[in-house]
């Protein structure tokens, strides 16, 4: 990925989307996506993970990526106004359900996975929680991770109910799914492809990265995003790992590129 500093890209029009280099970040991974199934091309620009990210802040009122700007709209900056965006954009192949109860369980669903206190969240205080107690990783990685511990809620009690959090999404998706593949229907919600596939393909990489050929990352954060434990680990079905191949093989773009 080429991507530009965001000084130069403020000043450029267009759609720009900031991203998290060095790691299939799920959010920007989504948004990559989504764009990649819609043909919608793009700029992207470096956040630095962790960093204070002034730039940006002056930019889009905060540090975290994936931020998107299209021309001199205001910046969107979480992931539902992300997607109305993008469609916006790109009508088709739509990823919102038409239908409006396919369309509530979209969203709902994809809340549990992008918003606050949903998977991508709970996974992430998970992963904070093994920094501090490993020894080997006192260094540059607890470094790296106290500006973001403050910024996506770490507090020992959220922490320790993470996992459980966790197993819970991960148990209704996977009901969800096998309901869907008993109605016959490959896909989460309705007959075809939505955004929340591509949210739950994304999302996996927290838990179950893909392999090394295809998702080239440094060892130390493949074994973080490895690291399950007991109780995230029984609830991730085979079910949940087949639909993610399923959308990458048929829908997304391999290897991954960031
Ligand atoms: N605001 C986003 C979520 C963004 C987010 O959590 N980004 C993380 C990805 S792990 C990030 O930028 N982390 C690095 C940092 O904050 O420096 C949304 O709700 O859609």
């Amino acid at each position: 990925m080429n991507y530009i500093e965001v000084r130069e890209a403020k000043a450029m029009p267009g759609l720009r989307i900031v991203l998290s280099p060095g790691g299939p970040g799920p959010w920007s991974e989504a948004a990559k996506s989504i764009c990649y199934v819609k043909k919608l091309s793009y700029i992207p620009v470096a956040q630095e993970v962790g960093g204070d990210n002034p730039e940006l802040k002056q930019w889009t009122s905060q540090t975290s990526a994936p931020s998107v700007i299209w021309n001199d709209e205001r910046p969107r900056n979480i992931w539902n106004d992300q997607l109305y965006l993008f469609e916006r954009l790109a009508p088709q192949p739509s990823l919102i359900p038409e239908n409006i109860a396919d369309r509530v369980v979209m969203f709902g669903y994809a809340n549990e996975i992008c918003g606050e206190n949903g998977l991508g969240w709970s996974r992430r205080l998970m992963m904070f929680k093994r920094t501090l107690s490993r020894t080997e990783s006192q260094g540059r990685a607890r470094a790296l991770m106290g500006s973001m511990m403050q910024k996506y809620g770490y507090d020992e009690g959220a922490a320790a109910e993470a996992p459980a959090r966790v197993a819970r999404i991960l148990t209704s998706l996977s009901k969800l799914l096998q309901h869907q593949h008993q109605s016959g229907s490959r896909f989460f919600v309705g007959d075809r492809l939505s955004a929340l596939d591509i949210y739950w393909t994304t999302f996996a990489a927290m838990m179950a990265p893909l392999p090394q050929e295809v998702c080239p990352i440094a060892p130390g954060l493949r074994r973080m995003y490895s690291d399950n434990g007991p109780v995230v680990e029984a609830a991730l079905t085979p079910l949940l790992l087949e639909h993610r191949d399923f959308i990458y093989r048929e829908y997304l773009q391999l290897p991954l590129d960031f």
